[in-house]
């Protein structure tokens, strides 16, 4: 006998409702409901006297406060999330029979969790480090996890190495530095001793590993998956999330400034967005093999360091996902959410790659460290929205209240239930891959070219993002101390480019290789940040102002505002700022409290009446600007600042002596950066 599954009945969001609680306007109790008459002193024998043991209230609060903390994760462990929900635009039958991905209608509740992945959980947000983008969709056949990065390849293609390849790149054990970077010495010479390394090293190199915003930048599930359909036909497949703002960085030194300004200025900027309803949203794209053509590519589609290249293989965007809704408890929700590739739902397969297949075994067994023993599908946030039923019993942790005698398969007490269910009534069945061989400790000859592809990915930089990654490998191997591993490195990328090679030697001091690049037959312009779309909403504008600001100005803020950019406005204290005409404007930040590595542009408005001192505090966030690139207006007085300063008349800076000045800055704002100012 089986039963039906029952469908979604419950969306995510009301299922997780029956375990939030409200404290407020209650009693303070104990843990076991007991009200309490005081929660400050401990019990004693007399007022200046020893502390009873007897005091039970404060051994079970001291007790629980003892163990609060759980282990963090060994990678990924600074992290934040949000919840959201996934559209599809068309029915992908075709190529899969995920329920989820059958009906435009449906929408399925999805919770994503974005982190970095060397730094411990309290380092900061805006380190040089790939993107962790993982994704759990509550479908109503289970849940599915796509646990993706920000770069679309691995820096290793066996399982087997990914323990060297972290303790390569986390703090080195002696002194435990440096924190959440890769600018050390045994992390290059992990790279020089492993050559696959050398693909992902160039993303993690480039403009890709200091993302602008987790809203701004690209998901991959890196690896090689199936789908499969009704017929059990099966197709290889790469998932893709494309970000609708499109995919913008940071500069290294803006970055570096931000980590100390404010650690936190990734989440900060995921949680406003959402909380102001600017909700992030990405588009899924998969690109498709079909499986007869497995072998027609230049590289092995199972290899984790090759890209399938867009020009080649097109991403079809199958739908949106949009983060709507922030967590209530960042404990709960972020911490204890529990992601595995392993959590896949009818439809979606797994392809041999040798990374993937030690994935599947490494995330439950991190989860059982972490979160304490075998129960934690039981949390809230990591619940199925579909029932769960199995015989499995007992563990720390346990919540569920199975009834009745049986717990185990096969059975005549129960009338053999709970009972698989056949392919046809969606029972998951593993994709009938013929497999056969001799078991070998070894890896495929054709994973064996590591550098073509580092190489294609040099040759579709611009001059810009190519100058970026020169200056991030000079810096990081700047900061290696052993000669020989800095020179290993630069032997190693010659292999992917001379010029790069020979400018970092000169760099760091190494001895340049000779020869010169081969013609470049290659580039895929997909991989260029400069293709990436180009918008106005959502960047940040410092304004600073001070008092007898002209009476433009709130006109010109309300047409930032309509193109959803966001005026701040910045002065001298927080006191509010009062224009000729007598209006008057709420100031949100003070030149204390802010920076202009903070914001995406800056706006000098300024006034005739603004002393020496709010001058100088205003030029100093032009210039930073100005040499991070950044759009700057300026009107009014500010007009006369910049040019005394010399930073009027360049791209992307516009001044109030244009009519068109509104639109202009705009123009420049959408442009996000000016590049061909030559400021390093
Ligand atoms: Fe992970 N990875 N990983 N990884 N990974 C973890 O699982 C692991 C890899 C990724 O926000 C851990 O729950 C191995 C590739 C993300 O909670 C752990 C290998 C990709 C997250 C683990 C890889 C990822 C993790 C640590 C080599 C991109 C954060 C905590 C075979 C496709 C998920 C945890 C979150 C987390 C193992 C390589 C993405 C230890 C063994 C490639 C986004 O299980």
């Amino acid at each position: 006998m089986t039963k039906k599954h029952p469908v979604n009945e419950k969306s995510k969001q009301e299922q997780l409702e029956q375990f939030k609680t409200d404290d407020r306007n209650q009693a303070l109790t104990t843990n076991q409901g007991l009200k309490l008459s005081e929660d400050e002193f401990s019990l004693k024998a007399g007022e200046r006297g020893p502390t009873l043991m007897e005091d039970f209230h404060f051994r079970e609060k001291m007790t629980h406060f003892d163990h609060e903390r759980i282990p963090e994760r060994i990678v990924h462990a600074r992290g934040f999330a949000a919840h959201g929900e996934f559209e599809l635009y068309d029915s992908l039958s075709e190529y899969t029979k995920a329920k989820f991905l059958q009906n435009p209608s449906v929408k399925t509740p999805v919770f994503v969790r974005f982190s970095t992945v060397a730094g411990s959980k309290g380092s900061a947000e805006t380190v040089r480090d790939a993107r962790g983008f993982a994704t759990k969709f509550y479908t109503e056949e289970g849940n599915y996890d796509l646990v993706g990065n920000n770069i679309p390849v691995f820096f290793i293609q066996d399982a087997i190495k990914f323990p060297d390849l972290i303790h390569a790149v986390k703090p080195e054990p002696h002194n435990e530095m440096p924190q959440a970077a890769s600018a050390h010495d045994t992390f290059w010479d992990f790279v020089a001793n492993n050559q696959e390394s050398a693909h992902m090293v160039m993303w993690s190199m480039s403009d890709r590993a200091i993302p602008r915003s987790l809203r701004m930048m690209e998901g991959f599930g890196v690896h090689t998956f199936r789908l499969v359909n009704a017929e059990g036909k099966a197709h290889f497949v790469k998932f893709h999330w494309k970000p609708v703002l499109g995919t913008h960085s940071l500069v290294w030194d803006e970055a570096q400034t931000i980590s100390g300004k404010d650690p936190d200025f990734h989440r900060r900027d995921l949680w406003e967005s959402i909380e102001n309803g600017d909700y992030p949203e990405y588009e899924l794209g998969i690109q498709i093999i079909d499986e007869e053509d497995e072998f027609k590519f230049d590289f092995d589609i199972l290899d984790p360091t090759k890209l399938w290249p867009e020009e080649d293989i097109p991403v079809k965007l199958v739908g949106k996902m949009t983060l709507n809704r922030n967590v209530d408890n960042v404990f709960a929700e972020t911490e204890q959410v529990a992601f595995h590739p392993g959590h896949v739902v009818p439809g979606i397969d797994f392809s041999n790659d040798p990374l993937l297949q030690g994935r599947l075994f490494s995330y439950t067994d991190t989860q059982l460290i972490r979160l304490g023993g075998p129960n934690f599908h039981e949390l809230p946030i990591n619940r199925p929205v579909c029932p769960f039923h199995n015989n499995q019993r007992d563990g720390y942790g346990r919540q569920t209240i199975n009834k009745g005698p049986v717990s185990y398969h096969r059975n005549s007490l129960a009338a053999n239930t709970p009972a698989p269910v056949p392919e046809s009534e969606g029972g998951y069945a593993h994709y009938q891959e013929k497999v056969e061989g001799r078991k070998v400790r070894s890896r495929s000859e054709s994973f064996k070219d590591h550098f073509s592809q580092a190489t294609l990915f040099w040759n579709s930089m611009s001059d810009t993002e190519k100058a970026h990654i020169i200056s991030a490998f000079s810096f990081e191997l700047g900061k290696v101390k052993s000669k020989s591993v800095q020179q290993q490195v630069v032997d190693m990328f010659a292999n992917v480019s001379t010029v790069l090679a020979k400018q970092v030697a000169q760099a760091i001091g190494a001895t340049p290789p000779s020869g010169t690049d081969a013609p470049v037959t290659k580039s895929s312009p997909a991989l260029s940040q400069e293709q990436t779309i180009k918008k106005p909403n959502t960047r940040k504008v410092a304004v600073i102002v001070a008092n007898d600001f002209s009476s433009d100005l709130p006109q010109v803020l309300n047409s930032l505002k309509q193109q959803g950019i966001q005026p701040e406005i910045v002065s001298t204290t927080l006191q509010n700022v009062k224009g000729t005409d007598g209006s008057e404007l709420e100031v949100q930040h003070t030149f204390l409290t802010s920076d202009s590595v903070l914001f995406d542009a800056i706006y000098v408005v300024g006034s005739a009446s603004a002393d020496e001192k709010f001058r100088k505090e205003a030029l100093t966030f032009a210039q930073e600007a100005f040499e991070h690139f950044k759009p700057i207006g300026a009107t009014d007085e500010g007009v006369k600042w910049l040019k005394a300063a010399g930073l009027d008349s360049s791209t992307g800076v516009v001044t109030g002596e244009t009519t068109r000045f509104t639109d202009e800055f705009i123009e420049a704002i959408s442009a996000h950066r000016h590049w061909n100012r030559h400021v390093i």
